[in-house]
């Protein structure tokens, strides 16, 4: 099974866990939330709750063209621009319970140090060569036109309108001057080539040492790794890492000025920069912090090329940074069966679900429906409703609100004194033992929708174990089923914190603990926490259920 731990030494370890980049150019959509940065923040809370060391960052992805595009369409300077998407990007996550050591910027004066400490680097090992090349220059405007700058016809499948570095319609990545009937994408007329020096990273000298590399780590996903392993044997190109643009990493070189390196040069380098900054590390002890960490990158699939080549290929010619140990890689979200997309708007917000409904009923969904696969998932509006409303709702939210109201009820808010302890409380104490470890494994592994599932499982069993000891009529034995019950919720509460921190930490507050649910640990909630004599809180129901009218206000942003 892809990445598999040495549970015994789990606490002795270090992790770094990064997010994938949100570009610094729209909100973020739950798309991105499913693939990258909610699978991330799952282990990260276990991980803490594990009593590891872990380390969680991200970034904003602010250079490149289409940004600086972005920048000028609302006539602002890039820097104010991309400043103002990190903020919301923050906002955003936070109020989804997704926080990071460090949300850094790429543009970051630490990172840019770190980009231009590579570059040169990789120049003096020989991995960076130099030649002239033809690029689009618009005379009108005065300017070379990089990437989406320009805008023509396809020159594999003839879909009209596309960016000169790839087609959306057919997928194709195009090099520059590939692209039939171009335009400048500023005022429209048609430009001309101009030679520009470019500086071209020597991808294509590393095809032997990451063929070795992908072959000998276990821990990268198989699916991934074989179409990896068929671009290599296919013959991999040398990339162009020069923008004639003014937004970006300036090349650190004399004869370059006025240059900048490609985004796909700096973003990934942020990865280090932030996890370094996080752990105040410079040097040396940054270098031996980085190494000494089992390494995660989270990513959609629709980089794999440049997380398994472009950034382990830059790493082994810098020769500081060890490579990635996984590089756990999602499918696509559909939305209601279709893809999302920006230009047709048929995508929902971040912030306009949070609008209508509370942060973990899109973490519990999201877990629930993504594999850990490259399969896409489809997020649909009428199932999302179901399941919060049969799972969260009818299982978990009524066995918690069940138990804690009796306690309330009939013994004065006080967690009653256990009586005879039956077979039916061994069991559920060896299930709930069972429950822990199942779902820990899962998690380890990187199956969170299994996980998830297994957590349900449980307390669909807590469940019958409820209504089988009908405390509302067997009153001998009621003091012992609500003291168990509540300990049954107490282990819940733990296993669904790292997918719902909200509502795992009001349950926990419920039972009549003070203090963060993640200061207990993981491998207690497999033990009887809660006290006898213990003084729980008022319960009030965890989840409200998802009606029509509410998926109705979603569903009016779509389209
Ligand atoms: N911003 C692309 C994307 O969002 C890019 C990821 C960078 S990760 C280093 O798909
Ligand atoms: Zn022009």
């Amino acid at each position: 099974m892809p990445f598999e731990h040495q549970v015994d030494g789990l606490n002795e370890r270090s992790y770094i866990i990064t997010a994938a980049l949100p570009y610094a150019y729209d909100d973020l959509h739950l798309g991105h939330i499913a693939s990258t940065h909610l699978p991330p923040d799952i282990l990260y809370r276990y991980l803490k709750l594990k009593g590891a060391r872990a380390t969680q960052v991200c970034a904003s992805d602010d250079f490149g063209t289409p940004i600086l595009i972005a920048a000028e369409k609302e006539g602002k300077d890039p820097r104010d621009y991309v400043g103002r998407w990190n903020t919301r990007f923050k906002e955003d996550l936070e109020r989804l319970g997704i926080v990071y050591d460090i949300f850094d910027r790429t543009s970051s004066a630490e990172n840019v140090e770190m980009v231009q400490s590579f570059f040169t680097r990789l120049r003096e090992n020989g991995h960076i060569s130099e030649s002239e090349i033809g690029q689009f220059y618009c005379e009108y405007d005065k300017k070379f036109l990089p990437d989406r700058y320009v805008r023509g016809k396809c020159p594999y499948c003839s879909a009209e309108d596309q960016y000169s570095d790839g087609c959306e319609n057919c997928g194709r990545t195009l090099q520059p001057g590939q692209i039939l009937d171009p335009r400048c994408s500023i005022c429209g007329r048609p430009p001309v080539m101009k030679t520009s020096s470019h500086y071209f990273f020597r991808l294509s000298t590393f095809s032997k040492r990451l063929e070795e590399w992908l072959n000998g780590n276990e821990g990268l996903q198989a699916d991934a790794k074989n179409y990896v392993l068929n671009w290599i044997r296919d013959g991999l190109q040398d990339w162009d890492i020069t923008r004639d643009i003014p937004w970006g990493v300036p090349i650190p070189l004399k004869e370059a000025e006025g240059k900048v390196l490609y985004g796909w040069f700096d973003n990934h380098l942020c990865y280090i920069t932030a996890a370094l900054k996080a752990a105040g590390k410079r040097g040396d002890a940054g270098v031996e912090f980085w190494n000494g960490s089992a390494i995660y990158h989270f990513i959609g699939k629709d980089i794999v090329y440049h997380h398994y080549l472009f950034l382990p290929g830059m790493r082994l010619g810098d020769g500081r940074y060890k490579l990635p140990d996984y590089i756990p890689t999602r499918g696509h979200l559909l939305l209601n069966g279709r893809k999302i997309s920006r230009s047709r708007r048929w995508m929902i917000t971040v912030r306009d679900f949070l609008e209508v409904f509370p942060p973990d009923y899109l973490r519990f969904y999201l877990a629930r429906i993504v594999p850990f696969s490259q399969a896409d998932a489809n997020f649909d509006l009428k199932e999302f409703g179901e399941k919060i409303n049969n799972e969260l709702v009818a299982s978990i939210g009524n066995f918690a609100y069940r138990a804690l109201s009796f306690v309330s009820s009939r013994h004065s808010g006080v967690v009653p004194e256990p009586g005879v302890v039956g077979t039916q409380e061994e069991a559920m104490k060896s299930e709930l033992g069972l429950a822990v470890a199942e779902t820990g494994q899962l998690i380890e592994s990187g199956h969170f929708d299994r996980a998830i599932k297994r957590v349900l499982d449980f307390s669909g069993r807590c469940n019958q174990y409820f209504q089988h000891k009908a405390p509302w009529e067997n009153t001998t034995e009621e003091p012992t089923s609500i003291f168990y019950s509540c300990n049954l919720a107490a282990g819940l509460a733990t296993m669904l914190s790292p997918f719902l921190p909200f509502s795992s930490q009001a349950l926990w507050h419920q039972l009549g603990f003070d203090g963060p649910l993640e200061e207990k640990g993981w491998d207690g909630a497999s033990t009887l926490r809660v006290e006898p004599g213990q003084r729980v809180t008022e319960p009030k129901p965890l989840f409200k259920r998802v009606e029509a009218d509410d998926l109705a206000k979603v569903n009016v942003n779509l389209g």
